[in-house]
């Protein structure tokens, strides 16, 4: 190739690796192989050349053109990975921040409490039941066996409403029991349910509020008798407080809707004024229960001799506060966020029956 050919090869080559974009690179190649281009131009003036030397400049002027061309793909190449890797860094995502921010909100202990107890009766078979607030003095105290003399019925205890023309005058429910009451009327047995809910008694002071939470359960059946009644209490208790071994103890006790009835108590020592649950010379009472009242049972319009079963009813405020060791009643009740981002819980955080019982 002569030293002018040589010349403009290298001068190109150079204005193909100088250029800085794809746009440059299309001028470059417009300047050197475009129909005014510098090769072809070279191309055009072949026939002026002389004969002998026209054979060995016209191959030369392809080898010329060839490299030319052979840069320009090179470089071609080089700017598209350079601008994928730009593309690549830019759109670039973190996989590692998070979805969301975390959320601000926790759950009441309360509503924790009651989501906890429900777990573990809902594993052995028992289903979530609700049912008004605002009852008839039937289904809260007649139908369970309450006789009209009972202390619980006086207005002292009973938050009582004006009665309309020619109806029963209703209550504020005084326990959730009301609710099992219409599960029997309007289901066919076998059955179990769990009822968590508000409850009222006109009782204010330090440990009573007018207004408190109570998760009662029935199972009723053919043949269920007082050993399923403790093996479910037991279960529950262990699974609640996440202690396998805790010592569960049933005390002979009394109430109008159930026969015979038990108190439950759970082991703890109170060691230093400071309350443990587990193991150890004390004991604390946490449920009472029995079996259901054969007079019940027929008020629900099932046949006694047919159908049995067992209930039991808990305070949540006072299980709660042992628990988690809340010291104040009171302060469930103040809607004080300070309180509930120092009680509160994260959502969907509910241990079950088999997750405690491997503790
Ligand atoms: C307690 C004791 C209890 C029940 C509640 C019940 C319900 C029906 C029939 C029979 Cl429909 N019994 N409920 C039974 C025994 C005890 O609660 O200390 N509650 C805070």
């Amino acid at each position: 190739m002569s030293d002018e050919l040589t010349a403009l090869r290298d001068e190109l080559e150079g204005a193909v690796l100088a250029a800085g974009s794809l746009e440059a690179l299309e001028d470059v190649r417009v300047r050197a192989l475009g129909r005014r281009g510098a090769v072809t131009e070279l191309m055009k003036s072949l026939g002026k050349v002389a004969p002998e030397e026209r054979r060995e400049r016209g191959q030369a002027l392809n080898r010329l053109k060839q490299a030319v061309s052979d840069a320009i793909d090179a470089r071609k190449a080089a700017l598209a990975d350079v601008e994928l890797e730009r593309r690549l860094a830019a759109e670039r995502i973190d996989i590692t921040l998070p979805v969301r921010p975390a959320p601000e909100g926790s759950l009441h202990p309360i509503s924790q409490t009651i989501d906890e107890i429900t777990q573990i009766f809902g594993e052995m078979g028992f289903r979530w039941a609700e049912g008004p607030d605002i009852e008839d003095d039937w289904y809260n105290f007649t139908a369970l066996n309450i006789p009209p003399e009972h202390p619980a019925r006086q207005e002292m205890d009973t938050f009582y409403l004006a009665a309309e023309e020619g109806r029963a005058r209703p209550v504020l429910r005084t326990h959730t029991s009301p609710v099992q009451i219409r599960t029997m009327l309007s289901e066919p047995p076998p059955l179990r349910v769990i009822v968590p809910g508000r409850t009222y008694r006109s009782d204010h002071d330090a440990t009573h509020s007018p207004m408190f939470h109570q998760v009662e359960g029935l199972a009723i059946g053919r043949s269920i008798h007082m050993g399923h009644l403790k093996g479910c209490l037991i279960a529950f208790c262990r699974a609640f407080f996440g202690v396998a071994d805790l010592p569960v103890r049933f005390r002979p006790s009394h109430f109008p809707f159930t026969e015979p009835s038990a108190e439950v108590d759970i082991g703890c020592t109170r060691e230093g004024g400071q309350l443990r649950i587990g193991a150890g010379g004390d004991w604390l009472e946490i449920l009472g229960s029995g079996m259901v009242h054969p007079k019940v049972i027929a008020n629900c319009g099932l046949d006694p001799e047919e159908w049995q079963g067992f209930a039991f009813g808990m305070g949540i405020e006072r299980i709660a506060m042992l628990k988690y060791g809340i010291p104040d009643l009171r302060t469930m009740y103040d809607s004080d966020l300070r309180w509930l981002r120092h009680y509160g819980f994260r959502p969907l955080d509910i241990p079950g029956l088999i997750a405690e019982a491997a503790e």
